[in-house]
């Protein structure tokens, strides 16, 4: 038994962030509908193609363990068919540009109305106010959310990150928040509207740059390698380099071979419980005592100086090595890993965290398993679906239309 079973959901997602939430729900056992226009499908099927004639690794990596029904939901024998699913499921999942849902003739007043236990669920790039009917892809979210102005270096330009916290991350809140909602409708009966908002979801995610922006009223940010460079801070929160984002400075600093691997780079914490620990290992004991180095306020003006001499030794070892000797003395540390070095790490793909899956299309691929391990609610990854693969087992099955019935939907062009 999974931890959703038995939980139908109407898939209706397409790119990224929606998808991404219908995915957890599938991996932890939820029947995943996913309803595509006929003949086109979610675009990303067709998107950064590599395999000509195949769903591309975009579309496969997001939609694995769902059914695709495809129905065309401007047409009339497809908008009774969508009203069969509505009443049906218990979730329905969407992330349509604002107002299409609508046009399409599902508001969430007409979805009460045909399921009043339904947990209507919805991406938007963002909340009610002066922007909410713009559509948003993943960097408009990134740099509408406060990543982007406080992500990159002082004296470069706003920088979008490679983690897509606007679409994945979003997908996470919005998966929490259905959970959430079907929980509290074991107690009421009733579904609920949920929205997850990307600005929000990656503002939520940027928590620790608004408390450094109130904390600019009370001077500057100690922590901050501007602080000890004697560069003033502005009215907002700055970039802030590869600072550590908390109370224990930390840089990423050159290892062995930096000179022609890109990623020859470690993470490295001078966390203040270990200082002496530091010190020893980069040979400079004497830095254990002296009083413009023991303590951790003592420390801050002088990070350019202190980083620069942990580099020296850092860049004397390689990354691993690095780990190798910084574990042991609970110095935290960590390796800059290529995509290459993650796809080939043997402990990932021994926890299903990289899954090899096999794609009647594509031959096998890895993709990123699930990264929420349940102890009683096993997580097997299967293919993402064809286009339309499921719409004859879905209309007879989860909605009971006869043979008959099916060839009528065929012919009224629905499907
Ligand atoms: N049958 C018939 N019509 C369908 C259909 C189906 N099965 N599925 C979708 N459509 C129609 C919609 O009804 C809509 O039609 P109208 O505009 O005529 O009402 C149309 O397809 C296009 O939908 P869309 O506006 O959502 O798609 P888009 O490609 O123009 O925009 C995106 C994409 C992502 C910018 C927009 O959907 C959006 O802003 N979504 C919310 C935020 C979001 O999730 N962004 C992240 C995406 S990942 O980076």
């Amino acid at each position: 038994m999974k931890a959703l079973e038995g939980v139908k959901i109407l898939d209706f997602t397409h790119v990224q962030s929606g998808p991404t939430c219908t995915q957890l729900l599938a991996w932890f056992g939820a029947d995943v509908i996913k309803v595509e226009r006929p003949g086109v499908g979610d675009a990303t099927r067709k998107q950064l193609v590599d395999i000509e004639g195949a769903d591309s690794l975009y579309f496969t990596m997001l939609n694995h363990n769902k059914r695709s029904i495809t129905l065309n939901t401007k047409n009339e024998t497809g908008k009774e068919v969508l009203e069969r699913l509505v009443k049906t499921c218990d979730v329905m999942v969407e992330n349509f540009a604002p107002g299409a849902l609508d046009r399409m003739g599902f508001s969430w007043e007409r979805v009460q109305e045909l399921n009043p236990k339904m947990i209507m669920a919805s991406v938007k790039g963002f909340g009610p106010g002066p922007y909410e009917d713009c559509k948003v892809y993943e960097n408009v979210a990134q740099c509408a959310g406060g990543a982007a102005s406080t992500t990159g270096f002082l004296d470069g330009p706003p920088l979008v990150t490679g983690a897509q916290i606007g679409d994945s991350g979003t997908g996470l809140h919005l998966a929490l928040g259905i959970v959430t909602a079907l929980f509290q409708r074991e107690q009421t009966g009733r579904g609920q509207k949920v929205l997850a908002p990307m600005q929000d979801g990656v503002l939520n995610l940027c928590r620790v740059k608004l408390r450094d922006q109130q904390r600019l009223k009370s001077g500057p940010l100690k922590e901050y390698s501007q602080y000890g460079e004697g560069i003033e801070f502005g009215d907002a929160a700055p970039r802030a380099g590869n600072d550590s984002g908390g109370g224990q400075p930390g840089r990423i600093l050159k290892c062995k071979g930096w000179e022609t691997d890109p990623n020859a780079y470690t993470y490295f914490i001078t966390q203040a419980a270990v200082w002496k620990n530091v010190c020893d290992v980069i040979g400079k004991p004497e830095w254990k005592d002296d009083s413009e180095y023991a303590t951790p306020a003592a420390r801050l003006p002088r990070l350019n100086e202190i980083f620069g001499a942990i580099e020296t030794w850092t860049m004397t070892k390689t990354k691993y090595e690095v780990m190798d000797i910084c574990n042991p003395l609970d110095i935290p540390v960590g390796p800059i890993l290529s995509m290459k070095e993650i796809s080939e790490e043997p402990s990932l793909r021994e926890t299903g965290t990289i899954v090899e899956v096999d794609h009647p299309e594509r031959g096998t691929y890895l993709s990123v398993g699930c990264p929420v391990k349940l102890s009683d609610s096993d997580v097997e990854v299967t293919r993402s679906p064809l286009l339309g693969e499921h719409t004859e087992e879905i209309l007879k099955s989860v909605l009971g239309y006869s043979e008959e019935d099916v060839t009528s939907i065929k012919e009224s062009g629905a499907i």
